[in-house]
């Protein structure tokens, strides 16, 4: 770090380095029946017993669509350089292609020009998971259709706020939709079939690649455009060949099936070798879909949590020695597919999610992409889960939350010392929300949100959050 970038003895950021927190539409939403909105597949999805904890579903959410003014006035408060939000595709074309619902855009319109009034960049996520039902019923990610009316529903965005928003993301974290989705049958909609898995997968990337046609072809160089994806820092429980190639296997299906046909145009030759093993003869890979995918992005995002320690089945319970526990296999069939199990460290610091806390993760990882690939990075997304609950005084002293923060805003310092190109931060999240198969259980907001009366209350973390955009930059002592 210059001794320019640095304040008082803190951590400094450079001038023009962007600040933003991020939600997503079904998360934070609600009106989920209103002025024209279709059902998505999160909908469908919350109301089969037993996907969602509690039966939670997103109808109502942090009423965000009826408390716009009010989250923007939060924000502009909180001095955000940027938000991060998605588009609901089913507010907007409610059977998936075709008819435009004016009414769903106007929300958008609203929004962005709400943020732009305020001086905060909108950055636009175009699908963060909620697929309309129209669209699953003809085969949803399976279906190569889904791709194509995803260009056309890009089309008809980039046609209603291209003029006001420069920053696109064309898919947010596609591994949750295709693997999650599809593989495991935790996410909507909840198949388990690892050869969905690869379909979905493919086909989210040739979405992708129409979508990224469609904002070129719409707005031309005002449009940055890039994707979220949600990479791991992969590590083997220790150095032992066989830990070391369950570790590459797991790298390989969560990194490289992404990074090497995005920026690379091909997919990784092992993990061509070992889906193929799963099911012999699917073809869904067309000619020119590679050049498609890989046409030239402007920026990647980057969504990080917690870094995951693997090792070979047969080894799991071996590395209790080196501190290491858990010896299921990475989620049932997907882990056997992939020869890998999870293990944890002992003692570690964790969220409320169960996640180890580990900033060095992140630092590994924005070094390690930062080399790998030629665009410009952001932290799309970061933040931890936390047992906030509001005291007696009716402050909320989420002191973890900070500290957790804290310390990831300095890995990525360090990462930015190290040479890498990262423009920008976006806490997880500006407000609770809706945190899919766990429901309103965890609590990753910046603002704490009552979900009976729906009121807001700022965090501790808020504040600090505030300061250090403020200052652009960290206080010396962490927290
Ligand atoms: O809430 C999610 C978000 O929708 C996608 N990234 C991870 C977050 C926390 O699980």
């Amino acid at each position: 770090m210059s001794d320019a970038q640095a304040i008082d003895d803190g951590v400094g950021f450079p001038e023009g380095f962007l600040w933003g927190a991020a939600t997503a539409s079904y998360q934070v939403e609600g009106a989920a029946g209103e002025d024209g909105r279709s059902e998505s597949i999160w909908d469908r999805f919350c109301r089969e017993p037993g996907r969602v904890l509690h039966g939670d579903t997103g109808d109502v959410a942090c009423d965000h669509y009826h408390r716009l003014e009010e989250d923007l006035d939060l924000m502009a408060g909180l001095g955000l350089g940027a938000y991060r939000f998605s588009v609901a595709w089913p507010r907007v074309v409610p059977e998936g292609r075709g008819r435009v619902n004016a009414a769903g855009l106007d929300f958008y319109r609203r929004l962005v020009s709400g943020l732009r009034e305020r001086g905060i960049v909108p950055v636009v996520t175009l699908y963060h998971w909620d697929l309309p039902v129209a669209l699953d019923d003809e085969g949803g990610w399976l279906s190569r259709g889904t791709a194509d009316a995803f260009g056309e529903y890009t089309r008809v965005v980039a046609g209603e706020l291209g003029d006001a928003v420069g920053k696109w993301i064309t898919l947010n974290e596609p591994w949750c939709s295709a693997w999650l989705g599809y593989a495991m049958g935790v996410h909507a909609p909840g198949h388990e079939d690892l050869g969905e898995a690869l379909a979905a997968h493919h086909h989210l990337l040739v979405a992708h690649a129409s979508a990224v046609s469609a904002l070129r072809s719409e707005l031309g160089e005002r449009a940055e455009v890039g994707i979220t994806l949600n990479l791991g820092a992969i590590r083997p429980a220790s150095d032992h060949p066989d830990d070391v190639a369950a570790a590459r296997r797991v790298d390989g299906n969560h990194n490289r099936i992404f990074l090497d046909p995005l920026f690379a145009g091909r997919y990784p030759e092992d993990m061509v070798e070992l889906m193929a093993s799963w099911r012999p003869g699917l073809t869904v890979v067309r000619d020119g879909d590679l050049e498609a995918i890989s046409a030239p992005l402007d920026f990647l995002g980057i969504n990080f949590y917690s870094p995951a320690t693997v090792s070979a089945p047969e080894r799991a319970t071996a590395s209790v020695d080196a501190g290491l526990i858990g010896s299921t296999p990475e989620a049932g069939s997907f882990g056997a597919a992939h020869r890998a199990a999870t293990l944890s460290r002992i003692g570690a610091k964790r969220t409320a999610m169960g996640w180890e806390v580990d900033p060095s993760g992140l630092e590994e990882l924005l070094v390690r992409v930062g080399r790998e690939v030629p665009v410009p990075l952001y932290v799309t997304e970061n933040g931890a889960a936390c047992e906030d609950y509001r005291d007696p005084s009716g402050a909320v002293r989420d002191t973890e939350r900070i500290e957790y923060l804290d310390s990831h805003l300095r890995a990525a310092r360090r990462a930015m010392d190290a040479g890498v190109d990262l423009r920008g931060y976006f806490a997880w999240s500006l407000m609770d929300n809706f945190e899919w198969a766990l429901g309103y259980s965890k609590r990753f907001g910046l603002v704490f949100v009552d979900y009976p009366t729906g009121e807001r209350t700022l965090k501790q973390s808020a504040a600090w959050y505030r300061e250090v955009i403020g200052r652009n930059g960290l206080p010396g002592a962490a927290g």
